[in-house]
């Protein structure tokens, strides 16, 4: 049941049927619903206006002629064209034009029920129309007028009079016919519509109208609530159902739909009847312009399967505001309430903008969305719109502070707020230590700068005043960094005075759009699994949202959503989360790595400082690319302890190499490799060279390292450092000068790293020694995810074989053809039951190799973990900021664990293993350049490609895949 409720509230785009609901008929003065859809589309609303006639009547009449920045469109003869209309004039965007064989059947079909309704006794003619389609006009005797539409019912009944005394029972009746004779005609799916005076047989009607302004909109973050769906016939007339429900598609399932017909035998579920007719209808469009006119606070479709409400108790507050950060790639904004308060930990970042102390972190700037609001203000209703990237909060109560922000994925320098209450909200200073005094009326400016380090500024634009009995505020602001030096504030002048000049509602155009664009590359669907399928939009969400793609990016631990490690960018970045972007936004994984190579010379001198050649990238880095990893930290007992990571966590070094191998996999980025990621790689391949330590039997070993699990700090030959240091060696002379010494070295010192493999168990040893120390398993005291270290102290973990994360299994993530064949199995097995999953990195990890062991079940268990750490918040610890390897994690256990994705050259290899409880998965990303898409149910594949695509499935088997799709069976 739709209530009235449902028409209060701003919609971005209106769609239509003309006759009956926009005028009266087609002979009306349409004066008035010019003067509105010119003024909508002024106010950036989209209007579609949908109608059985041709495009000579519908413009005739309505001769509206707007400019933007809404768009008109007319989508007419029943589902078979689409025009633009402009300024200039009206331009067809679109034509259903029918195939020969479609249009001879057509014609069959048509014949067909000339002849059945012949046999009848009603006369019956059939005309062609323009296009595609062919219309059997019923017309009983006396010949029928263009009936008004206001008074359909009664009409409705009349024909259905007319055709009974002439032997038929109803319209029902004739559109049956109509039906078999298409059907017999050889026309599986005849189009039949009808209303008083036609009954027509086509390929297309209303709903393919519906279906093109569905899409359309789509591709501009439009869907759902934010349509108004308006017409006059959706109910039945004369048993047909009512030619306005065809426009009901599944595409726009949450639609509001609205009747201001006469509806004589009801309208379907989910409409609301209004009544009324035109006038009503017009009444509707002039109150959404004056909610536009007003700056109301716009709507986000909520729909279930996009949007997530955040948690509103007191003890979650801050987690909250993790979650519901909004991020641009350049900027990140936690969800923290406009009005302050003691529990709020708010947060203005930009990316790689750092303090430049011993301990950098970034940078907090201007607090831009403070408002001043009387009282306490409710804490319920926030919604995070992952589709539009946009946060909503909307308490229960219809009069609390209602608040829409973003920050552009559009527009780098731009964000915006808009609020409205029932109390007098007004602008609040954005930074209240250091109040600026007004640039000029309702503006205002502020600056947070680090001596000597980086520096935000921000100019906000207000506007406030009272629509609709409420309070309005309307914030637009600007920002400007820099790394080093002060934020120039003339330029953010500008930037703010630009965006201003674009207004609110276009600049939400704007970035609606652009999330819409991000998605088209990046859509996750797990069918069968809602929850399963929210936490991975959610995940690959903040993702997008983490770094630019542009220059270079800085992806901190937390990305830009809290202040946890300081902003500091460790192997997570690398590992966790560039793989995700490279097949999702390879710009930005390119920007990623852009970062590693500015700051190759302060890795230079870190090896150099230890007596070695080459590059050490830092286990810790930000600003200047040196380590900055704490010396010191603090245990949950109080208790201060020294940090060894950053002297010991050198693996650091081979995952930088391993991330541009990488992305050079996915993306096809030839001339990275041959350029920039060479020399990264070689760089960093030099520094092994050195720091290896050959023994009298010439076996190679690191000593005094830390692997992935952090809870056996210093310890000899890691099999995971060694085995990456050897993947590394070995890529580096692949990439050097062939035949050149250098190469011959590497792949020699390649060859003899220890790698602590057992041939008999099929297992790595951890690192020397780790077979003899204690053999807990974590199941014997907690179930995981748990930090063992705090349940049984630091050092008794040290000396058993409880580990805390994904270590030696890290190998068979990230190099599975560097590891002994038949290796996976035998060593999930041992580390499995000893890995406590104490970092937020291994749950995943453990997910994607399950899937990969044939265990899709028991995958699933772990995937739920990995999904449901920030948003339960498992660990705790997710009001420091969302854990970015674990949100990368997710997306990588479904794409190289559950599809078994892995790039062959240029082909892609796709070996599925779906758990039982999902129908199916599928994921869009970027390979080599091309988007892709992966669909996969328990027996078949499909690949969809814009270029044809080189697929290798299981067994070998190399399967061609054509464009725009291709299926192929499998056995899961
Ligand atoms: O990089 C991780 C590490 O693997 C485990 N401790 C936390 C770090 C930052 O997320």
């Amino acid at each position: 049941m739709v209530d009235a409720s449902a028409i209060d509230r701003t919609f971005e785009a209106v769609i239509f049927d003309w006759d009956g609901t926009a005028v009266p008929d087609r002979s009306a003065d349409a004066r008035a619903v010019r003067g509105l859809v010119e003024a909508l589309c002024a106010a950036g609303v989209h209007v579609v206006v949908i109608s059985g006639t041709h495009v000579g009547n519908v413009d005739g009449q309505l001769r509206a002629r707007p400019e933007g920045p809404g768009t008109l469109h007319l989508a007419l003869n029943r589902g078979s064209e689409v025009f633009a209309v402009g300024p200039g004039g009206v331009e067809v965007v679109w034509r259903r034009t029918a195939s020969s064989a479609e249009d001879r059947e057509l014609d069959l079909a048509a014949d067909a029920t000339v002849v059945r309704l012949g046999e009848r006794g009603v006369r019956a003619k059939v005309v062609s129309n323009r296009l595609n389609r062919r219309k059997i006009d019923i017309i009983p005797e006396p010949e029928w007028a263009d009936p008004p539409k206001a008074r359909i019912g009664e009409l409705t009944l009349a024909v259905a009079n007319r055709l009974h005394t002439a032997g038929w029972r109803d319209l029902a009746e004739v559109v049956a016919v109509a039906v078999d004779a298409s059907r017999a005609a050889g026309i599986p799916d005849p189009r039949i519509s009808s209303d008083v005076k036609h009954v027509e047989v086509g390929l297309t009607d209303k709903s393919d109208s519906a279906r093109w302004a569905a899409g359309w909109l789509a591709n501009r973050g439009i869907t759902g609530e934010l349509i108004l769906i308006g017409g006059d016939e959706f109910g039945p007339i004369g048993g047909v159902i009512g030619s306005d429900s065809l426009m009901l598609v599944p595409e726009l399932e949450r639609a509001i739909a609205i009747s201001v017909g006469v509806e004589p035998e009801g309208c379907p579920e989910g409409v609301l009847s209004l009544g009324g007719g035109p006038a009503r209808f017009l009444e509707l469009l002039e109150r959404q312009l004056a909610r536009r006119r007003g700056r109301r606070v716009p709507a986000i479709d909520r729909d279930p399967a996009w949007t997530v409400p955040l948690p509103s108790s007191p003890q979650q507050a801050r987690a909250a505001e993790a979650m519901g950060t909004v991020a641009n790639g350049w900027t990140g904004t936690r969800a923290a309430p406009e009005e302050g308060g003691p529990e709020t930990q708010p947060l203005f970042v930009v990316n790689g903008v750092y303090t430049a102390d011993s301990q950098p972190q970034l940078v907090p700037g201007p607090q831009w969305t403070r408002l001043s609001v009387p009282g306490p203000a409710e804490s319920d209703g926030w919604v995070l719109d992952l589709r539009t990237g946009v946060l909503l909060r909307q308490p229960d109560d219809d009069s609390g502070l209602r608040t829409l922000r973003f920050a552009s994925a559009a527009r780098p320098h731009a964000l915006a707020l808009r609020a409205e209450a029932a109390a007098p909200i007004a602008p609040a200073a954005i930074s209240p230590e250091t109040p600026q005094a007004p640039e000029q009326p309702g503006s205002q400016f502020a600056i947070s700068e680090s001596a000597a380090g980086g520096a935000i500024a921000v100019v906000a634009r207000d506007w406030h005043g009272r629509t609709d009995d409420l309070a309005v505020v309307e914030r637009i602001a600007a920002w400007s960094a820099q790394r080093a030096g002060r934020a120039d504030a003339q330029q953010t002048r500008a930037r703010v005075a630009d965006q201003a000049g674009i207004g609110f509602d276009r600049l939400l155009a704007e970035h609606r759009k652009a999330w819409a664009q991000r998605w088209a590359d990046a859509a996750v669907v797990i069918e069968g699994a809602p929850d399963d399928q929210l936490a991975a939009r959610f995940a690959v969400f903040h993702l997008l949202a983490s770094a630019p793609d542009d220059g270079e990016a800085a992806v901190g631990a937390r990305g830009l959503t809290g202040s946890a490690y300081g902003g500091h960018v460790f192997w997570d970045a690398e590992v966790f989360v560039l793989p995700v972007l490279a097949a999702l936004r390879p710009a930005t994984a390119r920007a990623m790595l852009e970062y590693r190579i500015r700051r190759l010379g302060a890795a230079r001198t870190a090896a150099r400082s230890r007596g070695q050649t080459g590059a050490r990238f830092p286990w810790e880095s930000a600003g200047d690319g040196r380590d900055v990893t704490p010396a010191r930290g603090i245990r949950p007992d109080g208790t201060v302890v020294p940090i060894r990571t950053g002297e010991h966590e050198e693996h650091i070094v081979a995952d930088v190499a391993w991330a541009a191998n990488h992305y050079a996999a996915w993306s096809g980025d030839a001339a990275f490799l041959a350029g920039p990621g060479r020399d990264l790689v070689l760089e960093t391949a030099r520094y092994w060279a050195t720091r290896t330590r050959l023994d009298p039997a010439g076996q190679g070993h690191l000593y005094g390292v830390m692997g992935p699990d952090e809870y056996h700090e210093v310890v000899d030959d890691n099999a995971f450092t060694n085995v990456m240091v050897r993947w590394h060696l070995r890529r580096a002379a692949e990439l050097s000068e062939p035949g050149s010494a250098q190469a011959a070295r590497w792949r020699e010192l390649a060859d003899s790293m220890v790698d602590g493999y057992d041939p008999g168990t099929g297992r790595y040893e951890q690192f020397a020694g780790y077979w003899e120390l204690e053999p807990l398993l974590i199941t014997e005291f907690a179930n995981p995810p748990v930090t063992a270290d705090v349940l049984l102290g630091a050092d008794r973990v040290a000396q058993s074989q409880i580990i805390k994360q994904a270590d030696v299994l890290m190998l068979h993530h990230l190099v599975p053809d560097e590891v002994a064949p038949g290796s996976l199995g035998p060593n999930l097995s041992f580390y499995g039951p000893r890995t406590a999953h104490g970092s937020s990195l291994s749950p995943s990890v453990h997910t994607a190799l399950l899937a990969r062991a044939g265990e899709p079940d028991r995958a699933l268990g772990l995937f739920r973990i990995a999904a449901r750490l920030d948003l339960d918040d498992l660990g705790g610890t997710t009001a420091g900021g969302l854990h970015l390897a674990n949100l990368g994690g997710i997306w990588q256990s479904l794409a190289f664990g559950f599809l078994g994705l892995r790039a062959r050259g240029d082909a892609l290899e796709v070996d599925p293993r779906l758990p039982d409880a999902w129908q199916a998965l599928e994921l869009t990303f970027r390979f080599r350049g091309h988007p892709v898409g992966i669909r996969a149910e328990h027996d078949r594949v499909t690949v969809r490609c814009a270029e044809p695509l080189t697929v290798r499935a299981s067994a070998g088997r190399i399967i061609r895949c054509e464009p725009p799709d291709h299926t192929f069976s499998w056995e899961g």
